[in-house]
């Protein structure tokens, strides 16, 4: 197909021009809330045009900086392009970009990391400050002026009902075939007038296929014939893979004392190598019929549906590899009565996660010994990617699972340690916890029982004694005993790695 037919509303063709001229709209100042999910549906063409803009204004010493907001991660054409040339002031709700990453932990950048359900509500209830201008990608235009949206939804129908400024990038490269698979709701509100979200099974279908956007607010139109991202997963290594095998068993003993049903309950998995891992596990595993409620579809969701074990997923983005997405541009028409792509704030929307009983599984940085888990920041302080959705699942899911492996960076850091550096998930939201030494259910646990049963089932091996000395030193003197800590040495072992480079030891002999 060519580029212009995807363009056949009349009233948009009007609109089209480079992505420079259209990037020339922006200005400084301006918070920009562009479409883009996990590496899908980003505009390709006019951020990288901006951030030229941004470099040559710089260098003629006028600098130039925005507000970024997006649905979640992006890619380097949009995040790392625009960090590159310092044209960032403020980035949320998640990134996972390098560049971007770097800014932002030497201080450079402001980040916001939110919960990304949470994302639409604060922009309509202004916390974040105006909305100038939106630029978002779409698979086309109708006739009538619909939009069809493209890889991701994410916030793509917030901004381009609050933003002042339109401009849209139409990309020949996303399939035709993704129209209809959307479902955009517009029955959204602020309290007090709010009503349920009508979705009973995570097939449901409670708006319409398409965007909308006014052709007055539209200022530019730019097209595009560009693929997404499309960055691979690490194949399942050993590790992973005994991972995946530890919930497999652990599903399976839950369906056999009839705590779930044999076909599951919606799957969540969270972005990483090691959720994807687990999906590829699940191929082998013995459930069928499965379904997920989750906020990205990556390989091994595309796998599980393609081997006829998945049945129907709810998201708000594709997150695929370069050979999953061509499988999928090939056989788009196969999926759409399997596939349904919703905006962010409704594919991981709390009210929808409790009711339909989600299985939620997150990757993690570490988690401590009494539960409770960082997501986002390396010793505390540096953010790796953000909190994404790992929340809105973990909170409201039925069963909440977080895993990792059980050292890090050659085995110099243990991701089971005494305190964690930076909480993302208390200890009430977390369930199950699972390295490839073991899986700990921490349900109906106390927190000294918790304790025990993540050092014996969770840690490694070279660092088991080392914590079980911390809990043991701590149940003798700790200041209570209900959740014992020596409050001087609880992130000793961060300290050492900070120090030393390494958690090896770290704390053992002190106090
Ligand atoms: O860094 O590649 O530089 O060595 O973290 O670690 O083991 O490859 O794991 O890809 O599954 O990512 C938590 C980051 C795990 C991810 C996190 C370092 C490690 C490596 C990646 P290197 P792995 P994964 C829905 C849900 C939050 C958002 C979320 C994440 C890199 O799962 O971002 O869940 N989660 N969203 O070396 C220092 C530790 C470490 C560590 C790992 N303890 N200390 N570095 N690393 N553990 C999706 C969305 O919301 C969009």
């Amino acid at each position: 197909m060519k580029a212009g037919s995807r363009i056949t509303s009349t009233a948009f063709a009007r609109k089209i021009c480079s992505a420079e001229d259209a990037a020339a709209m922006i200005s400084h100042g301006d918070n920009v809330g562009m479409s883009g999910f996990t590496g899908a549906g980003y505009p390709k063409a006019v951020p990288a045009a901006l951030a030229d803009r941004i470099g040559a204004s710089a260098a003629a010493g006028d600098p130039m900086r925005i507000g970024v907001w997006t649905g979640a991660s992006t890619a380097p054409e949009l995040d790392g392009a625009l960090a590159a040339v310092d044209g960032i002031e403020l980035r949320l709700p998640y990134q996972s970009d390098p560049v971007s990453r770097a800014r932002i932990n030497d201080g450079r950048m402001e980040y916001i990391d939110v919960h990304l359900s949470h994302v639409a509500q604060m922009v309509w209830r202004g916390s974040l400050g105006h909305l100038d201008v939106a630029v978002v990608e779409v698979a086309g235009i109708t006739p009538d002026g619909a939009l069809i949206p493209s890889s991701s939804v994410g916030n793509n129908k917030t901004w381009l009902d609050l933003a002042d400024r339109v401009i849209l990038e139409v990309n020949s490269w996303q399939s035709a075939s993704l129209e209809g698979m959307h479902d955009i709701y517009y029955g959204t509100a602020l309290p007090p007038h709010r009503v349920p979200i009508p979705i009973v099974a995570p097939g449901d279908r409670i708006g319409v296929p398409y965007l909308h956007c006014p052709a007055e607010k539209v200022i530019a139109v730019v097209q595009t014939d560009t693929p997404d991202r499309n960055t691979g997963f690490k194949a399942p290594d050993a590790t992973s893979q005994r991972i995946a095998g530890h919930i497999l068993d652990f599903l399976t003993a839950e369906v056999a004392i009839g705590h779930l049903p044999p076909d599951l309950l919606p799957l969540q998995s969270g972005v990483g190598n090691v959720p994807n891992a687990v999906l590829a596990g699940l191929q082998a595993g013995p459930f069928e019929n499965l379904t997920a409620y989750t906020e990205v579809i990556q390989d091994g969701m595309l796998d599980l549906i393609d081997s006829g074990k998945l049945a129907v997923v709810s998201a708000t983005a594709f997150s695929l590899s370069s050979d999953a997405v061509e499988r999928f541009n090939t056989n788009a028409c196969d999926y759409r009565g399997k596939i349904v792509l919703r905006p962010q704030e409704i594919s991981n929307h709390p009210e929808v996660v409790r009711r339909l009983g989600v299985i939620a599984m997150n990757g993690m940085i570490e988690a401590d010994i009494y539960g409770n888990v960082n997501s986002t920041h390396v010793m505390g302080s540096q953010i790796m990617n953000g909190i994404g959705g790992s929340g809105d699942f973990a909170r409201n899911g039925y069963v909440s699972i977080f895993i990792t492996p059980s050292v890090a960076k050659g085995g110099a850091i243990s991701a089971i340690v005494p305190m964690v550096s930076h909480v993302d998930h208390t200890e009430h939201d977390v369930d199950v916890i699972v390295t490839e030494q073991g899986l700990a259910d921490l349900r109906g646990l106390s927190p000294k029982q918790r304790a025990q049963k993540i050092i014996d089932n969770c840690a490694h091996p070279d660092f088991r004694p080392q914590l079980q000395d911390y809990l043991d030193r701590a149940m003798s003197s700790s200041y209570g005993r209900h959740t014992p800590h020596l409050m001087d040495q609880a992130l000793s072992w961060h300290a050492g790695y900070v120090g030393a480079g390494t958690m090896r030891g770290a704390g053992a002999t002190a106090g």
